[in-house]
């Protein structure tokens, strides 16, 4: 059984992943991995923050002479934030000085700031805060690049784009070739495909930040080379696309998750929703002619493009100010942030690419699973061979 956790708050010493049920013998791209924390830094609108930290993995166990045991794979991201914090942040008890200096009361509307403190009966609420800062993306997008480099093996590969900011925004039946996706560059600001929206983008984020506002906006994970048979259509927590759905919708402010051209075809009719069937008889395999659905049917994956969308709403912590109450004296205030990001739409679509990768690493272990990697192959070229044949000789018991 694959599973991730992480662990670490934003302004801790680190942000931890651990990742259980990776087979042995996976090659692990230390590389790729660091250049894929890199990506999620990028992006036109982060804030002061992402001039301190320069996220690198230290791999603490489950890897061993550049290959996976087969053992849980434990990840450190260090905050370089940290010698800032280290008393307000110190698991030791510290002086009511010290309690109270970074102390929290005032809590910003759009975060988890009030409902969290309520909800675990916190005075301060960095208690809260500290955790639910989008900074815990980082361990996940390790997480998940460690799911990518498995997926890759099987020629499954992510990739996404930003296909709006603010009121920038692709256009509604523009459908993105790979070798687009592939072109973005690492160091892009945007990551939109679209030179035109690009720049239009970018002044929104400049408007916002004139203004002391944020923006959000809409990203799109392509996944491609997943075969059909992925998720299960048996039972409600099987359904791919479901479990699609709300790992992306945990990524920080997102709203909304879409699948393919789900909220489109909700307002058509269902002669132009759905994907025609077709065979290659070249490659032995079943095609669509169009791909609304993105890639899942009925909960299973069916070998077409898997494409996911998230929104984001724009977030919440702001220069300009929003009416609130202060959690103890109960009195309303104005709450203002000096140090915030304005955009971070472009880190989202990276971060949403990670999630992918991780439910698509653990369906395809349900299906194909197996203690090595020699193993999972065996399992998953009979499984290829099955689906050429189909339906081929089923064993008379
Ligand atoms: C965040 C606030 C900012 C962001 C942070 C998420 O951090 P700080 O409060 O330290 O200025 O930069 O994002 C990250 C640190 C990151 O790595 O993405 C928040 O309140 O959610």
């Amino acid at each position: 059984m694959f599973t991730f956790r992480t662990a670490g708050e934003s302004h801790g010493q680190a942000l931890i992943a651990l990742i259980e049920g990776i087979p042995a013998h996976l090659p692990v791209d230390f590389e790729f991995i660091g250049q894929e924390l890199r990506r999620r830094q990028g992006g036109y609108g982060r804030g002061g923050r992402m001039k301190i930290e320069k996220d690198q993995v230290r791999f603490l166990s489950g890897v061993r002479h550049g290959q996976t045991l087969g053992s849980p794979i434990a990840m450190m991201i260090e905050n370089r934030d940290w010698p800032n914090w280290e008393e307000t942040m110190s698991a030791h008890e510290v002086s009511a000085d010290a309690m109270a200096k970074r102390r929290i009361t005032r809590p910003r509307p759009g975060h988890t700031d009030l409902a969290g403190s309520l909800k675990f009966n916190h005075n301060d609420a960095r208690n809260v805060l500290e955790r639910s800062s989008a900074r815990e993306t980082a361990a996940r997008v390790a997480a998940g690049a460690v799911a990518k480099v498995f997926l890759r093996v099987f020629g499954i590969e992510i990739l996404s784009h930003t296909t709006a900011i603010g009121a920038a925004r692709l256009p509604d039946d523009f459908a993105v070739s790979w070798d687009r996706l592939e072109s973005i560059r690492d160091d892009d600001v945007v990551r939109c495909v679209v030179a035109e929206v690009a720049d239009q983008m970018v002044g929104e984020i400049e408007r916002a930040q004139k203004d002391g506002d944020t923006v959000g906006g809409t990203f799109e994970v392509v996944a491609r080379g997943v075969p059909n048979g992925l998720g299960s259509h048996t039972s409600w927590d099987t359904k791919l696309d479901g479990r699609l759905a709300q790992a992306v919708m945990s990524v920080n402010a997102v709203k909304a998750v879409e699948l393919g051209k789900g909220v489109r075809v909700a307002y058509g009719r269902g002669s132009v929703a759905h994907d025609e069937i077709a065979y290659n008889s070249e490659e032995q395999q079943f095609y669509r002619l169009s791909n609304r659905a993105g890639g899942v049917e009925g909960g299973i994956s069916n070998g077409e493009e898997i494409r996911v969308i998230g929104y984001l709403k724009p977030i919440p912590t702001l220069k300009k100010a929003l009416r609130s109450v202060d959690m103890i004296s109960k009195e309303p205030f104005l709450a203002q942030h000096e140090r915030s990001d304005t955009c971070t739409v472009p880190a989202a679509g990276v971060i949403g690419e990670a999630m992918v990768a991780l439910v698509l690493a653990q369906a395809f272990l349900e299906k194909f699973g197996g203690d090595s990697m020699e193993e999972i192959r065996r399992n998953y070229d009979g499984y290829l061979e099955q689906l050429r044949n189909f339906p081929g000789d089923t064993i008379k018991i």
